[in-house]
């Protein structure tokens, strides 16, 4: 009696393992497939990313500001492997289920394929063709479904055979095969659409002009050498945040921007057209409203670009047209206040990081950067469009989720070192440094306070100009042994001071001041 509950047990652990290998494999198969019609379709169509892009357009702004708060720059990899989470989850009962009656199985594979079909058919920028890799992938789903669940010998009527597998041998040998299938297509898939759409080819090939404005040479000194984060940021640590999940892969020889709307002149500037305009090379700061006090979603690096007031000039932007509403090729919508992009500044049409062509991730060929502005309303990456509008007639992407519509950047600094909780030892003399900005305005005056103590003036590193981030440094001794609590604050060159009061980055940038504690011993 024991024993037969024993093997029953047994036989059901067994039997839901086969189920779960069967729904995993299919929903493998499902996946893989899908990379493979996609790489005749497009990138973008392929069924993880379809699900993930309508998945973002439908996630509530809180929940958007928690991922970026909690992932940051890995947001992306974050939802994605979610999406294969619960994907995952929901093959291994859909296998089961199959083990049971096979058309159950099979309903909740036809269930997942039409989430997926609906979510191709709806996400922002959908074409008709993109349902095309979910529904393949989902009926070779249901074709590996039923040949396991047959060679399993669960598909007969009537009591269950004896073990749970018929014949374990051809069970092994489909789901071997089912695997290899998965992952030859899944990987041949996302390598044949690299081949088709990757334009890393087209980039290493160009050699951008040299600027007719270049960067004045750096004054010495922009680094104090003791923050720890470099006055320049390399390209591969420059922050990263958008909504592209499949990164748009825009050939240069089909570029173009149009430029539209309440002007004069309806302007189409093709790649070769922006080249040929004189180009100017500037150091600039950009940061995101998302980075909280003390966060580093803030970099710096020198842009080459043709200046964007000019060819909104040229355009003749109507007087009353106060916002300019940028386009993505992934219908991305930014909108920047035309009064900011035409005071001036160095408001750029950019197409190079350090001379380089951009970096893809950052908006290759084309994007826009501004001094002064935060990226969610100035730094359109993989810009192809700009209408010229009103802010009451037109409300951009972030602005929908509640964003603040028009905002300057706030006056930030941070501590880089020590980082909060460090050891320091007792006696011995620590930098305490790190960098504060106000782009456009520029930075005159960084304050430490130790423990509630007066104010203590920093050193402040020099800058090429006002739209860059400034190093700043204190020499500091801890008297004694115990905790001390940092905090630092910066004075604009406008003369304000940098509030101490404490407000979340939605809806328009953080507030407060960056406080850490270190530990002398
Ligand atoms: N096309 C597109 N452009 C975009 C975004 C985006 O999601 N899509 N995000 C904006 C935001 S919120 C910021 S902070 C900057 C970041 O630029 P970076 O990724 O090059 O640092 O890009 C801006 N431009
Ligand atoms: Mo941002």
């Amino acid at each position: 009696m024991g024993d037969r509950l024993e093997q029953s047990g047994v036989h059901r652990l067994e039997r839901s393992g086969v189920g779960a290998l069967i729904g995993l494999l299919s929903a493998a198969v499902a996946l893989g497939v899908g990379e493979i019609v996609a790489a005749f379709v497009r990138p973008a169509a392929s069924p993880v990313i379809v699900v993930g892009n309508r998945f973002i357009l439908l996630t509530p702004e809180p929940i958007k500001r928690w991922a970026i708060r909690n992932f940051g720059t890995s947001d992306k990899t974050a939802l994605l492997s979610g999406i294969y989470v619960v994907i995952a989850v929901f093959a291994v009962l859909a296998g089961q289920a199959a083990l049971h009656r096979l058309v159950y199985g099979l309903a909740g594979v036809a269930l997942f394929g039409a989430i997926g079909g609906y979510c191709a058919l709806t996400t922002s920028a959908h074409r008709g063709t993109d349902v095309l890799p979910t529904v393949l992938g989902t009926l070779a789903a249901g074709a590996v479904m039923a040949v396991l669940v047959r060679t399993a010998g669960q598909d007969q009527p009537g009591p269950p055979p004896a073990g749970v597998l018929a014949d374990r041998r051809r069970f092994l040998q489909g789901s071997a095969v089912a695997a290899g299938l998965a992952a030859v297509s899944g990987f041949g898939g996302r390598a044949a659409q690299d081949a088709r759409y990757s334009v890393s080819g087209a980039r290493a090939k160009l050699v951008l002009p040299a600027p007719s404005d270049p960067a004045p040479p750096l004054p010495g000194g922009t680094d104090l050498g003791r923050s720890g984060v470099p006055w320049t940021t390399p390209n591969k640590d420059f922050y990263r945040i958008d909504t592209a999940l499949s990164v748009p892969q825009l050939d240069p020889e089909h570029w173009s921007l149009r430029i539209h709307g309440m002007v004069d002149r309806e302007i189409t500037l093709t790649y070769r057209q922006l080249l040929a305009r004189p180009l100017i090379e500037r150091w600039i700061t950009l940061c995101c409203v998302s980075n909280e006090i003390g966060g580093g979603l803030v970099s710096n690096a020198r842009f080459l670009g043709a200046r964007l007031a000019d060819v909104l000039r040229e355009a003749g932007v109507h007087g009353d047209a106060d916002q300019l509403l940028m386009t993505s090729s992934d219908r991305m919508t930014i909108g920047a206040p035309t009064a900011v992009l035409m005071d001036g500044r160095d408001a750029l049409l950019a197409v190079g990081m350090y001379g380089a062509p951009l970096p893809i991730v950052h908006g290759f060929p084309v994007r826009v950067v501004v001094p002064g502005l935060y990226g969610y309303v100035s730094a359109c990456k993989w810009v192809v469009d700009i209408e010229a509008t009103t802010f009451a007639r037109r409300r951009a992407y972030w602005v929908q989720g509640g964003w603040a519509a028009q905002t300057d950047i706030k006056l930030e600094s941070r501590i880089d070192t020590p980082h909060n909780g460090a050891a320091v030892p007792v006696g011995r003399p620590v930098a305490i440094a790190g960098v504060a900005w106000d782009q456009h305005v520029g930075i005159s005056r960084i304050e430490v306070q130790i423990d509630g103590a007066d104010w203590l003036p920093a050193r402040l590193a020099t800058v090429p100009s006002t739209d860059t981030w400034r190093q700043w440094m204190l020499p500091w001794t801890p008297p004694k042994a115990g905790s001390y609590t940092v905090r630092v604050r910066a004075t604009d060159r406008a003369g304000t001071v940098q509030t101490a009061a404490v407000r979340d980055v939605y809806p328009d940038g953080a507030t407060g001041l960056h406080t850490i504690t270190v530990r002398a011993r």
